[in-house]
């Protein structure tokens, strides 16, 4: 017997399936998946005229976003899972998580689901076999990885490959828990059908169990989009950049803009992770591990993103958006009028006041639908990376792009992030916390260790992509973003290029450089002089009281923080006391 047939026997006879399915990721397969869960209703049919091959799911109630609260680390030692991860002993999970199990899987299919992370043929592929009682699962984790066949295949009879338990349980919120154990390399999710709980190849693997194997194998899991930018003649240049939850990955992956027309084109590589490793060449080089996105709806038009819109107009699993009488899937945002008789996402009349559409309902869909990928999505030794962008959503505090001025400054820059809490997970929305690299809920081991990974990391690289930091959520005195985005976002992409160039204007400041004004391409954007100085300006009395927050936030680590990241705040505090601004 295989590995994992012993394994799937082992946890078949905890969980009482009446019958056990492996999965080929075949046609014949879904197309079986889907009709039963219209029959059931865990799905809806869509319009087959405007929406072809388009469901809907609506997911339970209290089950429609990540919930941070219930992840756990389950590192036999506490200091292992650090001060920003929850932490479970594996004795403890073994006690309160594994009898919830027990019998879970009894009047139901239990579905094997065997996967791959990483392009097809890659050597940083990896393996993960996901157990599921879910069908929705089954079917969107058809659309984000390779899964069936090609994965069993891969596997052979190995016993390497990332093992993840998944039952809805009651669906209940006391009952829910998703565990990681990392040193084991196995994950627990129980008591939710949603996301990032639910399709465990996405956060829980790829990022969470995927950070502990890159920190002992000397590469580096993240919460990356990876873009490729084009240059008229034809230069290439990659860029990942990671913006925590609902912060405009997706977005910025498959921007377009009108200097399209003058020969700049963004194409997309990775919309949420990347697995990154030190080239030969000395360069740091990117693959995007899914095959499908997971994305946000609301905000998803024809001036925003129509990309993702052509994306998501065919074979696409809507969850928690609203619907037309006919099956129209609808959205805030999608730039249409909503549809009389409306339904809300759950189902019900929709009457005009607060969101018709869940502000975390999502589009499940295949990377290979979309019209701006790139040719080198699934290159299987990925692409090099000339920039490294992290980013976050603050009214106030940080202009529009900076630069650091090296890789330790640079990681410096990721490690004190702060972004606004969004919808993405559950609790308060427009909370500023920090948010490291985007990583504070993904980082599988203590974050005080993860920063020293990433400056050793930076060592190692002859020629570190250029790091920066940006902020498209700057609001003015009214409280209006000031900022476009979208494609006008190409416009500080451009001055990354010119930067990493060793061109581009720059002005130092106390947390790095910044465009001095005329380096910016403005052009034909409706901005006042004094708009264009508000999103630029680096205020000394806002990022002095930043400094407290980011040592408080450092002393947590205690020893495990860097020495070179003390220095940097050191550093930062000085230089915003001698300023003369
Ligand atoms: P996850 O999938 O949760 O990791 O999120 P993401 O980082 O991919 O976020 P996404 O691109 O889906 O954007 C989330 C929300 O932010 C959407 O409602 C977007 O419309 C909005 N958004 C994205 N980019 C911009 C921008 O440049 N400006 C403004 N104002 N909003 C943006
Ligand atoms: C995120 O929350 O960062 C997501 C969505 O990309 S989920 O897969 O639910 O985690
Ligand atoms: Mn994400």
């Amino acid at each position: 017997m295989k590995p994992v047939e012993r394994w799937v026997e082992e946890v078949a006879a905890t969980l009482l399936p009446d019958r056990v399915s492996w999965c080929d990721g075949g046609d014949a397969e879904n197309a079986r998946l889907v009709e039963g869960m219209l029959a059931d209703g865990t799905l809806h049919a869509l319009d087959p005229r405007t929406a072809p091959g388009c469901y809907l799911h609506r997911s339970h109630p209290t089950d429609v976003a990540r919930t941070e609260h219930l992840t756990f680390i389950a590192s036999p030692a506490r200091e292992a899972a650090g001060p920003t991860n929850n932490w479970m002993s594996p004795a403890e999970a073994r006690q309160r998580v594994w009898p919830l199990f027990a019998g879970a899987m009894k009047g139901r299919t239990l579905y094997v689901v065997p996967y791959v992370m990483g392009p097809p043929g890659s050597p940083f592929a990896r393996v993960g076999v996901e157990v599921t009682d879910s069908p929705y699962v089954v079917a969107s984790m058809r659309i984000m990885t390779r899964m069936g066949r090609v994965a069993l295949d891969q596997l052979g009879s190995s016993e390497d490959f990332v093992p993840g338990l998944h039952s809805l349980g009651d669906l209940s919120p006391d009952r829910r828990f998703i565990v990681h154990f990392p040193e084991e390399r196995r994950i627990w999710s129980v008591g939710s059908g949603y996301g990032g709980n639910a399709l465990l190849g996405k956060k829980c693997f790829a990022l969470r169990i995927a950070s502990t194997m890159a920190r002992d194998q000397g590469w580096l899991a993240e919460h990356m989009l990876i873009l490729e930018l084009e240059l008229p003649g034809g230069e290439t240049h990659y860029l990942g950049a990671a913006f925590p939850s609902a912060c405009g990955k997706t977005n910025l992956a498959m921007l377009v803009s009108p200097p399209a027309a003058q020969g700049y084109k963004v194409r997309t590589v990775g919309d949420d992770i990347a697995w990154l490793r030190p080239g030969h060449d000395g360069r740091l080089w990117a693959v995007n591990p899914e095959a499908g996105f997971f994305g946000v709806v609301p905000g998803t038009g024809p001036a925003t993103n129509p990309n993702a819109l052509a994306t998501i107009s065919h074979d696409t699993i809507f969850t928690n958006v609203a619907v037309s009488p006919g099956g129209i899937p609808w959205w805030e945002g999608k730039g249409q009028d909503p549809p009389a008789g409306l339904l809300d996402w759950q189902g019900r009349p929709w009457d005009g006041s607060g969101m018709a559409a869940h502000p975390n309902s999502r589009f499940t869909v295949a990377a290979r639908q979309c019209p701006s990928i790139s040719p080198r999505w699934e290159d299987p030794q990925g692409v090099p990376l000339s920039a490294i962008v992290f980013g976050g959503r603050r009214a106030r505090v940080a202009p529009l792009v900076f630069q650091s001025r090296d890789w330790q400054h640079g990681v410096f820059v990721g490690a004190t992030m702060g972004s606004e809490t969004t919808a993405a997970t559950t609790g308060r929305v427009g909370v500023v916390r920090r948010d490291p690299m985007a990583m504070l809920p993904f980082c599988g081991y203590n974050m005080g260790d993860y920063f020293g990974h990433w400056l050793e990391l930076g060592r190692s690289l002859a020629r570190p992509p250029a790091v920066f930091h940006v902020n498209w959520f700057r609001t003015d005195a009214a409280g209006r973003l000031v900022w476009p985005g979208f494609g006008d976002n190409l416009r500080v992409l451009l001055w990354m290029i010119e930067r990493v160039k060793g061109r581009g204007g720059a002005v130092e400041t106390p947390i790095g450089l910044v465009p001095d004004e005329s380096s910016l391409d403005w052009g034909g954007l409706p901005l006042s002089s004094s708009e264009k100085r508000l999103l630029l300006k680096v205020e000394r009395g806002e990022w002095e009281a930043e400094v407290p927050e980011i040592r408080a936030f450092f002393e947590r680590f205690g020893s495990h923080l860097p020495r070179e990241l003390s220095e940097s705040l050191q550093t930062l505090e000085r230089d915003l006391a001698t300023v003369t601004a």
